[in-house]
């Protein structure tokens, strides 16, 4: 068993963290308070894109850089600690988007969408989530009827993080309603296809500065040959890119806190109270000890079940309950990070209270806390 980051790794992370210091940290709180995704867009786009850093977990022949999974976390461990904007865009980028395509893709489907995303010419979206299907998310209602070469899709999607600003969509749709989850077929959708169009933008408790949008399909003709693998296979698709996704929303949960914790730590050895720093109190030394002891459980949790993945090991049960355990630690951390900055950790300019708004979404969005114990305890009962 080796603990230890490769050099490469070790590289990686030193450059991201020197990077997300000087270019994403100083403007973070103001573009959390623009609600609008176009900064950590363009720092997306034309900072990190160039840097080959949005396909640092796609494999190098499909445009990456092949550094897998555990890359992809240690990725969200950092710039979760600063933006969670940027983090949203970059994590949907490298699971959602992708790994349906990555894994599920024809050679010619990856060459033309998973290539410009991996190198950051372009950022990509997923599409499951609807009005009826939530949690519950084989009930799917938007469909695909085969027209010739083509299928004419009708539906909407909703919450759908990049929407609008992405180019590629992967989207899931039934094409057999009478079979279920084995009935939904999921599909490439190219930003600017007739009767593709956006809805309103969803205006949130936390991660203001990414972007949630409908996603509308009126008679949307999408070719057959976007079409990722069978008809059927779709719902496995989804799956799969969530058991990855999940692994992300687990190590954004660890920076998020990390980025709480820290301002914790500084505020507690500055302030003083009764004439000494209040972290000489064991009132807050134990509630420190407590956040960095939920924090390191969680991170390790999650690069477990990134070294699973990375291994071609299963990891299903393993990302559900990094993502659960960490998500449910960041409520806890972020909320304890307020209390030691007291009234200041209440104000919005305070900069700690917008880790606490954004630990919510982290117990809610790919699959809330509830369904990755579903999914925890049906991989246990087949044990
Ligand atoms: N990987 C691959 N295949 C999977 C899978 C996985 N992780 N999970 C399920 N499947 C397969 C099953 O094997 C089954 O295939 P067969 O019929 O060939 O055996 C099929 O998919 C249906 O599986 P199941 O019956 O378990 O589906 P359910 O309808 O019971 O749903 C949950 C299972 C609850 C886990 C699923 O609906 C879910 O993850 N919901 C939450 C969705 C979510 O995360 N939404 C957030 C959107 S993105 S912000």
């Amino acid at each position: 068993m080796n603990f230890e980051l490769t050099k490469e790794q070790q590289a990686y992370v030193d450059e991201l963290r020197d990077f997300l210091q000087k270019e994403v940290a100083p403007g973070a709180a103001e573009r959390d308070e623009s609600e609008d995704f176009s900064g950590a867009f363009d720092i997306l786009m034309n900072k990190m894109g160039p840097k080959g850093w949005l396909g640092v977990s796609i494999p190098k022949e499909y445009g990456g850089l092949g550094m897998g999974v555990i890359s992809y976390a240690l990725s969200m461990f950092e710039i979760g600690q600063v933006d969670s904007g940027v983090a949203a865009g970059f994590s949907v980028g490298l699971s959602l988007g992708t790994v349906p395509i990555q894994d599920f893709g024809s050679e010619e489907q990856k060459q033309k969408y998973l290539v410009p995303v991996a190198q950051g010419k372009k950022l990509s979206a997923f599409g499951l989530t609807e009005e009826n299907a939530g949690s519950d998310a084989a009930m799917q209602e938007t469909t695909a009827v085969r027209d010739g070469d083509d299928y004419i899709l009708n539906g909407k999607k909703i919450y759908i993080t990049n929407a609008e600003f992405a180019e590629v969509y992967t989207v899931m749709a039934m094409t057999d309603k009478s079979k279920g989850a084995n009935g939904i077929s999921a599909f490439i959708v190219e930003k600017g296809t007739p009767g593709f169009t956006f809805g309103k933008q969803e205006v949130k408790m936390g991660i203001w500065s990414s972007v949630q949008k409908e996603l509308i399909f009126e008679n949307c003709r999408v070719p057959a040959a976007n079409r990722l693998s069978e008809e059927g296979k779709g719902f496995k698709a989804a799956m799969k890119a969530l058991d990855v996704g999940r692994i992300g929303i687990g190590a954004l949960s660890v920076g998020n806190a990390m980025g709480a914790y820290k301002k914790a730590m500084a505020f507690a050895k500055e302030r003083i109270t009764f004439g000494k720093p209040i972290i000489t109190n064991q009132a807050i030394s134990f509630m420190l000890a407590d956040m960095a002891m939920q924090i390191e459980a969680a991170k390790w949790m999650v690069l477990h079940a990134a070294w699973l993945c990375d291994q071609g090991k299963p990891f299903g049960k393993e990302s559900a309950m990094a993502k659960c355990f960490a998500s449910d630690m960041g409520m806890k951390v972020c909320s304890d990070a307020v209390q030691i900055l007291g009234g200041k950790g209440y104000l919005r300019d305070g900069d700690v209270e917008r880790h606490l708004r954004d630990a919510k979404i982290q117990q809610i969005y790919e699959g809330t806390n509830q369904v990755q114990r579903m999914v925890i305890s049906r991989a246990l009962e087949k044990e």
